[in-house]
């Protein structure tokens, strides 16, 4: 048992740009020796994401666009990987999404279209996305599946608000998901990751004051990178953590054991 991924496929979706914590876990997973497959959000992205993708040392490397709003892109995607690689071993579900203005001030004044908005891009889009690769019987060697959470849905963060009751309910989620899929001896984590510069957090009004925070309370007193992220996703991956479903692993420098 190591923690080598050779010979493993992975599809990595939520890769924005070189700071998003999914191109963190990409890096990990390359250079462990996984064959990576991207999907994007909207034509945007795309010229970012494969620039990024060419830049990692694949043989090929697959792009793909991936509206998770809508089933039958999903289900179009993935069974375009399968036509593509027959299985796959792993995803990374980095993506999420609330309105801005509602990220801000009281959580009382969330909208029910931006309260199922961000549901619907947070938290149900692991599940649309879990139900296809099981439909497809796309891990049928068994495979692991690792979302991006944060502490906000365990209790009350300022300001973080509708997406806190979505990370929730992805945390959720993730307990449900595990028990419906340990049988096809698929695993479903979470990783908590303490607060990154990343694109979705630019612009987020109090993001600096929550870095300082952090760096102050934690017990690493410092903030933790994409990198340590990217590793423990890694882990998650490998065989390594074959016994381990179910579970959110905190890599926050240890700040949600503080106060
Ligand atoms: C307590 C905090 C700070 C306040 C809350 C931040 C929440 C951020 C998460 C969401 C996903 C950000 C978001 O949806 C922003 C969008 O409204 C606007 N941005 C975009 O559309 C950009 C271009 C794209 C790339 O973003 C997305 N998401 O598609 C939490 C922080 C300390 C920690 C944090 C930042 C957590 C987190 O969940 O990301």
């Amino acid at each position: 048992m190591n923690l080598s991924l050779e010979g493993k496929t992975y599809v990595i979706m939520g890769v924005a740009n070189k700071r998003s914590i999914a191109w963190g876990i990409s890096q990990s997973l390359s250079k462990a020796g996984a064959t990576l497959i991207f999907t994007y959000a909207g034509e945007r992205m795309e010229k970012n994401v494969r620039q990024l993708a060419d830049s990692l040392d694949q043989e090929e490397t697959m792009v793909l666009p991936c509206d998770i709003t809508d089933d039958n892109e999903i289900e179009k995607t993935f069974q375009d990987i399968k036509d593509k690689v027959g299985h796959i071993d792993g995803l990374a579900h980095c993506i999420a999404f609330a309105n801005k203005e509602e990220l801000d001030g009281d959580y009382l004044n969330t909208t029910r279209d931006g309260f199922m908005l961000a549901h619907s891009i947070s938290s149900y889009s692991l599940t649309a996305v879990a139900k296809v690769i099981r439909e497809l019987d796309l891990m049928k060697e068994g495979g692991s599946i690792v979302t991006m959470t944060y502490l906000g849905g365990e209790r009350i963060v300022k300001n973080y608000n509708v997406m806190g009751v979505a990370k929730a309910s992805l945390d959720a989620s993730v307990q449900y998901l595990a028990n419906d899929l340990g049988k096809d001896s698929i695993r479903v984590n979470a990783i908590s990751a303490g607060p990154i510069r990343t694109l979705s957090a630019k612009g987020i009004g109090g993001f600096n004051d929550v870095l300082q925070e952090m760096e102050e309370k934690a017990p690493l007193n410092r903030l933790v990178t994409q990198e340590e992220v990217g590793d423990t996703a890694l882990f998650l991956m490998s065989d390594l953590a074959r016994g381990i479903t179910g579970e959110t692993i905190h890599v926050d420098a240890g700040y949600n054991k503080v106060g």
